[in-house]
């Protein structure tokens, strides 16, 4: 895919939206850190380095150190951090899509760098090293100036809708190696391995630690493990994304075996609908909250239907808590340059917060959807052994189904997770294109 030409149009559209948040802020530019290297404590070893996304939101460039000068109608300025030295390898992107937008100055270390830019005027610096930039003379306070970015952010350019696509068919290539992986008996370790040879990538360069989950640990909603033992799961939860010049698909499948008990392959095939259900909701204007919250409905109603509920109406299975002891996170968030990208819970470009809703105060976004914002939708069903058990103490009247509770615990939970492009008039499902 050539990204040249929708490049460029991406920095043009930044360029706009940033002269008008400059422009909010009284102040003639903003310089943004590509970020600094962090060490362990005591070590002198480094974390893996993430670049600042504000900095990546501009430019693919990798590595620290690196600057960006912007400021209204001058062509944009990549300070570029090209040290001298036989540890690393510093690749020179010279004719990477991106490098025609800016001008790109070579500096040996970062001291040059910082010389390099400008000292006249009123800048604002975003990024890290805020001490060295108010030596400098840069305004370090930008919080109403990332507000203003950040709410813009949410609207995707074309550019980074066709990053977002090309993640999407790159992890949907993962998640069927790993459904055949986990078809043919293997571990969590394995399954895992699969995932990485068919995406190609290190671990590392993944946009967050895929979760692979097999039986009870599907219950654990950030399960990091992969165990090399037990193979011939009867469940496996897969949620695993794939990197595109620094954007990331956030994709979650549940799947399981003829093994697997009868009544937890109904409510995964009832979880499947549900989800698709809600995703043919998504349009502009649409309330998160209300989706949410139909959600839940939905989820009550599967609880009645497959008999793990009983003389409980689906209103009251919703407002007593009993559908968010199975469904106890949010139903999605905004996705972009971060996995849980920002500006969900702002209510417009001053940064106010949305008001939190009592009821489900795990929710990541909850005002309306706008068009062009990217969203994951990934409703789960999940027996969790800690809200089973505060579940059963309150359940005086017998309403749960305990045995059969008991019977599916061992399966874990489900999830179904797919990244949805807002339209005016309704959505495109990115994740549905590449992976069923
Ligand atoms: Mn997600």
């Amino acid at each position: 895919m050539n990204l040249a030409a929708p490049f460029a149009v991406h920095v043009q559209i930044l360029q706009q939206r940033l002269e008008a948040a400059l422009q909010s802020q009284y102040l003639d530019g903003v310089v943004i850190s590509a970020g600094i290297p962090h060490v362990y404590f005591a070590d002198d070893m480094e974390a893996h380095f993430h670049p600042v996304p504000h900095f990546a939101h501009w430019c693919p460039q990798p590595g620290p150190h690196h600057f960006l000068v912007l400021q209204p109608g001058k062509k944009p300025k990549l300070v570029r951090w090209s040290p001298q030295d036989y540890w690393e390898e510093h690749v020179r992107p010279q004719d990477a899509y991106w490098c025609a937008s800016f001008d790109i100055l070579e500096v040996p270390d970062s001291r040059t760098g910082w010389q390099s830019l400008p000292t006249v005027g009123r800048w604002a610096y975003i990024g890290p090293e805020t001490a060295i930039a108010q030596e400098w003379g840069f305004q370090v306070e930008t919080s109403l100036l990332v507000s203003h970015l950040d709410w813009d952010r949410g609207i995707k350019t074309p550019y980074e809708v066709l990053c977002l696509e090309e993640a999407t068919s790159l992890a949907a290539q993962g998640h069927l190696a790993a459904k055949a992986a986990f078809e043919a008996g293997g571990s969590e370790f394995e399954i895992h391995i699969a995932y990485l040879q068919a995406v190609q990538c290190r671990d590392v360069d993944l946009p967050y630690t895929p979760i692979v989950a097999l039986n009870e640990k599907g219950a654990i909603l950030h399960y990091m493990y992969k165990r090399t033992a037990p193979r011939n799961g009867q469940v496996l939860l897969l949620d695993a994304g794939a990197p595109h010049q620094g954007y990331g698909s956030d994709i979650t499948r549940t799947y399981c075996t003829s093994a697997a008990p009868a009544e937890f392959q109904d409510i995964l095939r009832g979880m499947e609908k549900i989800q698709q259900q809600t995703c043919q909701k998504v349009h502009a204007g649409v309330s998160f909250l209300e989706l949410h919250h139909e959600t839940h409905m939905a989820i009550g109603a599967l609880l009645i239907e497959t008999q793990l509920l009983r003389h409980c109406s689906v209103e009251e299975a919703v407002t007593s808590g009993k559908t968010t002891t199975f469904l106890p996170h949010g139903l999605g968030h905004m996705l972009g340059i971060q996995v849980h990208d920002v500006g969900g819970l702002q209510k417009n470009a001053l940064g106010e917060p949305e008001k939190r809703s009592v009821q489900y105060p795990r929710l990541r976004t909850l005002r309306k959807l706008r068009e062009g914002e990217i969203v994951t939708i990934e409703p789960g069903f999940y027996f969790i052994p800690m809200l089973l058990e505060k579940a059963r103490a309150e359940d005086t009247t017998g309403q749960l189904n305990w045995p059969l509770i008991d019977k599916l615990r061992s399966c874990g939970g489900i999830r179904i997770e797919d990244n949805v492009h807002v339209m005016a008039n309704g959505h495109r499902n990115l994740t549905r294109e590449y992976l069923p």
